[in-house]
């Protein structure tokens, strides 16, 4: 018998599906009314012994990774006193704890915020306080950063911040280590009853993940056991994974892509293997697809891009084993997609997907033209793709429109956000992606640009807001500014700002960045390029034209 612990199911702030969808996803299949971490114990009760999890040397079987998984739940509520609906920042690289945390989390029903290795002070300040988070989980250092230095300023001004899990060699007094923490039980029937009894609601949140964001700082948004569960499980069964896939997520595990498009939580929903590699570096990338038989990989466009230069250059003996390169995040130009199969010797999967829900894959018997020029459709029968022009009215296939979408793991409105909801969704629920596509006859969608004014730096989402924000709040000679995005062969984008200095000040590039990392702001949303004018052109309506700004920059770098 399940005992239901949380008295609401649906937590204060977070926008639930009306009753008659969800009633609809349940009928459907689609939402199976269990927690997903009561998912991923049966599939690991269906291959005890069968390898869950490689980090280097560590490697975790199933039966281990369960153990561990519920033993930790139980160390976080009996020793470190946190319970149901609490939230945690998780700023961890790819390793194998931030596998066991996350599941400890899901069986517990503890929320983790998944939080991106590059984010600073002034990124986790905010996602701790608008989750009010009990605790956060971080490296003690990471490529010379002192996380853990950081995580304890940030829980001296934190009203909610009690606890600082860290993963490293030297855990300093007053903070937690997470990896003995991870310990298997003496005894794992106790635990695992334990948490087979107590399990969070379905309709509760699992995870909150982060928006790419137009907005001054990341929104959260709330996907809950019901959704999150459908969007691993339903990406997993298109993708064809099963006990045999070894599965290599490049990109950091926290981001919906390597997470759950199948990515970490699919392939353990499948019986699969997860390998966790900090970095996407060709050399070691392609030595750990070697060693331990990787099949199914996931890459950004430029990751993408540095792995098929290296195969180029030293082939692809390595690869062997691969079978399927999955790349999105950001646009894969037609001319490399269509080098992937010659060049990797696999399948090439074009992923279109958003934190927000909506997941658009080729399939992996797509033919070349498909699978080479769009970025596929979507996942599932019950999502909801609408294409509309200004005024919202629907396009006919074949022309540009905004795409607007609704379905069983696109939740209807982000965190405690009111008014940025009644921006981005629309009054019946459906999110605005501000992505502009056009649909082809036979149902795949091209991304074409976006109307949102963002920057994606290598699948790297920036708020151009912000960095305005920023800009104006960080470098006192800056009158006005508008930050836009700059082509990069490597990158796609990269942040560029034009700034008016006001009468009499000068403003470096140098001083620009050096205001930004003081003030702990994540690197990858310092501006590249400064264009010091002497006005910024407005539109008709008074907004600064950024369109003119984008061409000017192309023009300046010679990109056009
Ligand atoms: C993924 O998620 P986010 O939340 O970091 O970013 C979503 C946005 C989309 O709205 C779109 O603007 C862009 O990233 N995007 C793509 C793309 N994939 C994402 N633009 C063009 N082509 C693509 N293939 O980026 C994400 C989440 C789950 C799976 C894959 C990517």
């Amino acid at each position: 018998m399940t005992r239901r612990r949380a008295p609401t199911p649906i937590a204060e702030g977070v926008v639930p599906w009306p009753e008659e969808l969800a009633h609809r996803y349940s009928e459907r299949g689609w939402w199976r009314g269990r927690a997903l971490g009561a998912e991923l114990l049966a599939a690991a009760d269906d291959n005890p012994d069968a390898v869950a999890l490689v980090d280097g040397d560590v490697r975790l079987t199933y039966r281990s990774l369960a153990a561990r998984a519920d033993a930790l739940a139980s160390r976080l509520v009996d020793d470190l006193g946190l319970v149901s609906d609490d939230r945690i920042v998780v700023q961890l690289p790819n390793c194998w704890q931030f596998v066991v945390l996350t599941v400890a989390c899901l069986r517990a029903g503890i929320v983790p915020v998944m939080a991106l290795p590059a984010h600073r002070q002034h990124e986790l300040h905010h996602l701790a306080e608008h989750s009010e988070a009990a605790a956060i989980a971080v490296p003690a250092v990471l490529r010379g950063f002192d996380h853990a230095a950081m995580a304890q300023e940030l829980r001296q001004v934190s009203q909610t911040l009690e606890q600082v899990l860290v993963v490293g060699d030297e855990i300093r007094p007053g903070h937690v280590d997470l990896t003995a923490l991870c310990a298997e039980p003496a005894v794992a029937d106790a635990v695992r009853r334990r948490w087979d009894i107590d399990q969070p609601a379905s309709r509760s949140v699992a995870v909150f993940l982060l928006s790419g964001g137009t907005t001054g700082l990341p929104k959260l948004i709330a996907r809950t056991h019901d959704d999150y569960a459908y969007n691993a499980r339903g990406s997993a069964e298109l993708c064809g994974l099963g006990p045999h896939t070894v599965y290599l997520g490049t990109l950091p595990a926290s981001h919906n892509f390597p997470l759950a498009c199948p990515g970490i939580l699919g392939t353990l929903l499948a019986g699969g293997r997860v390998v966790m590699l900090p970095s996407p570096e060709p050399e070691r990338a392609f030595a750990t697809i070697a060693a331990e038989g990787v099949t199914v990989a996931t890459a950004v466009p430029a990751v993408a891009q540095r792995w098929l230069a290296q195969a180029a250059d030293r082939g692809a003996e390595q690869l062997a084993t691969l079978r399927l390169l999955q790349v999105g995040g950001a646009r894969l130009a037609d001319e490399i997609a269509r080098t992937v199969r010659p060049l990797l010797g696999c399948t090439l999967q074009q992923v279109f997907g958003m934190a927000e829900g909506l997941v658009n894959y080729t399939r992996l018997d797509d033919p070349d033209d498909v699978i080479c020029t769009t970025q596929g459709r979507p996942m599932s029968d019950g999502d909801e793709v609408r294409i509309v022009d200004e005024l919202d009215q629907d396009v006919p296939d074949g022309t540009l429109g905004m795409l607007l979408t609704r379905g069983p793991y696109t939740p209807h409105g982000y965190y405690r956000a009111p008014e940025q909801n009644a921006r981005a969704f629309t009054s019946d629920g459906w999110y605005r992606s501000d992505d502009i596509v056009r649909r082809r006859p036979d149902g795949n969608l091209v991304v074409e640009g976006r109307g949102k004014d963002m920057i994606n730096r290598g699948g790297e989402k920036i708020s151009a807001e912000e960095v305005e924000n920023l800009a104006y709040q960080l470098a006192p000679p800056v009158a006005h500014c508008a930050a836009v995005a700059m082509p990069d062969p490597q990158l796609g984008e990269r942040v560029c700002l034009y700034a008016v200095v006001k009468p009499g000040a000068t403003l470096t590039l140098d001083d620009l960045r050096g205001a930004m990392a003081a003030a702990g702001v994540a690197a990858y949303k310092w501006p590249e390029r400064l264009e010091i004018v002497d006005e910024l052109r407005t539109t008709k309506v008074g907004k600064i034209d950024k369109h003119a700004l984008r061409q000017d920059i192309a023009q300046r770098l010679g990109a056009v």
